[in-house]
């Protein structure tokens, strides 16, 4: 998604919100809202001027070319009389966020036991999610287990799972992953879930897994923000930052994504208005997910170094490398590295024609500051660190909201594609 804070600042402040935040217990509806995405024709202004009276969500705030808007069932006829270029993404919002929340049974076979392939049918609820991991690391105690980065606001382990291979467990680089950092986007954890569920159940049986086991040790982070994720479960679907409060504001949440301790004072990249949602907090790395974040990153680079790092996101189907708090800085490796990233959209592709874009995340998409990729290049030292925005492109389809039947194949291109690069790189 496209979103700057300047810019959300911008467009948030002339919108009536549908809903503030609710109370424990109170769940927004969606009920009727319809999400356009209108062609501002670079005068973004303009749309967003025509747009002010009326109650609606923005999803993706970076407008330079299209402005991607829940508009409320009591707005709508207003919307429509403005005839703007538009093309729908959801006929119903609420109709489409019941639909993703018939969540399947766990389906686990037994404590401890491969948990099935039906689990990537459809969507779940986060205390299976935890069972899922329990499971996959029982069912393989020589390759794997459970370890804690640390701790959210509401005290929820910042849990992910290790793998390794022969070599012994820490033995080797990292390659390591974070899903779910910003709280509605679902499909990110399914991604890393299906990826942990075929390095572990292919290791024995297919050799390139096993030659890409033996070589890197995982570290898998499925929540980042899983208050953040319980949330849009019990209240707000479309919440993004974490749950934590700040005093002298009733707006709650901090972007984990603008809280690391890298480049967090440069202007322009993030917000200082508590109610925005890339809220950077009231000092670099203040937030509880972050602290466990940084202290576990440091362990990765002060043990064998971190090879890889993937900060997995949603939506708009992007490869965003370094940087994000400035449009021109480049990495030290950056030809390598937008050799291994052409690779990677190339081998997405293969599997359902995909496409990918790829490119440094500031120029590509917009600028960050305190973004866990730069900090991962200039202080962890990763030497590949990016970020992945997942399905959809957000053209003619959903958003945040990605069909269930979507899982497996978004699973699968990205899977696919990890064994290139992890074969590669
Ligand atoms: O804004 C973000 O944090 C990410 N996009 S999202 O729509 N999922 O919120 C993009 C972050 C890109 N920044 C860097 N890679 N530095
Ligand atoms: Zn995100």
């Amino acid at each position: 998604m496209k979103l700057t804070s300047v810019v959300a600042q911008l467009l948030l402040a002339p919108l009536a919100l549908a809903a503030a935040a609710p109370g424990v217990g109170k769940k927004i509806s969606y009920d009727g809202y319809k999400v356009f995405r209108i062609s501002t024709h670079h005068d973004a202004a303009e749309v967003k001027d025509q747009l002010k009276s009326l109650t609606a969500v923005p999803f993706n705030l970076n407008a330079d070319e299209h402005l991607d808007i829940a508009i409320a069932p009591e707005s709508l006829a207003a919307f429509n009389a403005l005839e703007l270029d538009a093309e729908v993404l959801h006929q119903d919002l609420g109709a489409d966020i019941k639909e993703e929340a018939k969540f399947g049974a766990y389906g686990g076979v037994s404590a401890n036991a491969v948990p099935s392939l039906t689990w990537f049918n459809t969507y779940h609820a986060y205390a299976d999610h935890v069972t899922f991991f329990n499971d996959l690391a029982g069912a393989f105690p020589q390759n794997s287990e459970i370890f804690n980065a640390g701790t959210s606001v509401q005290g929820r382990n910042l849990f992910g799972i290790h793998i390794w291979g022969s070599g012994g467990k820490g033995s080797k680089p990292a390659v390591y992953f974070h899903g779910t950092v910003h709280a509605r986007e679902w499909i990110t954890a399914k991604v890393v879930e299906y990826i942990s569920y075929q390095l572990l159940t292919k290791y024995s049986t297919d050799t390139a897994v096993k030659a890409i086991v033996d070589k890197y040790d995982f570290y898998i982070i499925p929540f980042a923000n899983p208050d953040g994720f319980v949330y849009t479960q019990t209240n707000d679907r479309l919440w993004r930052k974490n749950r934590m409060t700040r005093s002298g504001s009733s707006c709650v949440g901090t972007d984990i994504n603008r809280n690391w301790p890298y480049k967090w004072e440069l202007t322009g990249g993030a917000s200082t208005d508590k109610c925005s949602e890339t809220y950077k907090g009231l000092a670099a790395g203040d937030t509880p997910e972050n602290k466990g974040l940084v202290a576990f990153t440091k362990s990765l680079q002060a043990s064998k170094g971190i090879k890889l790092y993937i900060d997995w996101h949603s939506f708009g189907q992007y490869i965003l490398l370094p940087y994000g708090f400035d449009c021109s800085a480049r990495a030290s490796n950056h030809a390598r590295q937008t050799t291994l990233a052409t690779g990677l959209a190339n081998k997405i592709r293969e599997s359902y024609g995909t496409r990918f874009t790829y490119g440094p995340s500031c120029s590509t998409l917009y600028k960050t500051t305190g973004s866990s990729t730069d900090y991962l290049t200039d202080v962890a030292k990763a030497e590949l660190a990016w970020t992945i925005e997942l399905r959809p492109t957000g053209s003619s389809s959903s958003g945040f909201i990605l069909p269930a039947a979507q899982i497996l194949p978004s699973s699968i291109e990205q899977w696919e594609g990890m064994k290139y690069l992890l074969a590669t790189m």
